[in-house]
């Protein structure tokens, strides 16, 4: 595709949506399906009953929204300014939690977390927002890339089915989150409206071989963990700060076991975390592997820590960080307080393949 060097819309890698990463066993029959080539618009796709287990009618109903984590948009290579034009779509859709289970989240374009926008330091945006006519409550976007009121939220506040736009110039780098900011917005952000702008230095970033995007978040329910159909937003554990659920993109073990990313030894790879909260902050943690480079809270400005075990990452805040991947093993993506990893449903795996490597690790007996 041809661009205009000075105007760019966005900018967004066609990396195959769930070729090598899926959400468990519910995504298991979408092989085949085709995405929309627009940037920004990764639709949630009905998933079937696709699963050996019965399950209800509303979760054979219902959409796959958690955000391919393989899925965004390529290094900046550019050594100068564009202007973009992004719109980002709030939606309110009924998606798949975990096997049987279905919820109500509030999404950017259908997906959790919203779509990564990647731009350079010193480029514009035009964004519109825009809100689904099938929507029940008001949206607005607070991003922290944004010098002006509110991230912009005042801006752009919009009542079901209407729109708003605004300009801002990224004056500054860094990996920063974009979220709802209605006054409910700890409700909006739980049910998944938040995604990642990444603001590359003038200079950019060091190559790697791949790249994966991941947003945490924990979700209130009625319901303990582990139960099925339709789960509802309990406003009364999220005063408590008390989630049933904390979890990559929206589902329960999305890309763990035959769902995991892949990698190859011998290659490098980063990983783009955005933690969305609204409460909870992650102790974010590789298992097996290291942050050998490392940018806490997203501050790409700043030069990277090396060989951190265990990145805090607050709610409202991005994580940037690099592995290197000397041996195969399945690494375990978790956030270290584990007992969210052992009963509310947060890991991702990524699959490193490829041969051993006996001088740096092998089992002996
Ligand atoms: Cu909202």
């Amino acid at each position: 595709m041809k661009r205009d060097p000075h105007t760019s819309s966005v900018d967004v890698s066609r990396r195959c949506f769930l070729g090598q990463a899926g959400t468990g066993a519910l995504l298991l029959g979408l092989g085949g399906l085709t995405l929309s080539e627009h940037a920004f618009a990764a639709a949630p796709h009905s998933a079937g009953a696709t699963t050996d287990s019965p399950v209800s009618p509303a979760a054979q109903a219902a959409l796959v929204v958690a955000a391919d984590p393989t899925r965004l948009p390529s290094p900046i290579q550019r050594k100068h300014s564009v202007h973009h034009d992004i719109t980002l779509e709030a939606r309110e859709v009924r998606g798949h939690l975990a096997d049987g289970s279905v919820f109500d989240f509030m999404t950017w374009n259908g997906q959790v977390p919203g779509p990564m926008i990647r731009v350079r330091q010193g480029d514009t945006i035009t964004l519109t927002v825009r809100s689904a006519a099938s929507n029940t409550r008001p949206h607005s976007i607070d991003m922290h890339a944004v010098f002006g009121t509110g991230g912009g939220s005042s801006a752009t506040l919009m009542p079901p089915g209407g729109s708003r736009r605004e300009f801002f110039k990224c004056m500054y780098p860094g990996a920063f989150i974009y979220h709802c900011a209605v006054p409910n917005m700890d409700e909006h952000i739980s049910r998944g409206m938040f995604g990642m702008i990444v603001v590359e230095p003038e200079d950019g970033l060091p190559p790697v071989d791949r790249e994966f995007y991941l947003g945490q978040h924990e979700l209130y329910t009625k319901e303990p963990f582990g139960s099925t159909g339709l789960l509802q937003f309990d406003y009364s554990s999220m005063e408590h700060e008390d989630p049933n659920f904390v979890l990559f993109n929206g589902t329960v073990g999305a890309f763990t076991g035959a769902s995991a990313l892949k990698a190859k030894v011998g290659e490098t790879i980063r990983v783009f975390m955005v933690s969305g909260g609204p409460n909870l902050t992650s102790s974010f943690h590789p298992i097996g592997n290291v942050w050998k480079n490392c940018w806490p809270q997203g501050a790409l400005a700043n030069a990277p820590l090396h060989y951190v075990q265990t990145q805090s990452v607050p709610p409202g805040s991005c994580f940037v960080g690099e592995m290197e991947l000397p041996v195969p093993e399945t690494i375990k993506l978790v956030d270290h307080a584990l007992t969210r990893v052992a009963r509310k449903g947060l890991l991702a795996e990524i699959a490193v393949e490829g041969q051993a490597n006996p001088g740096v690790y092998r089992a002996i007996s």
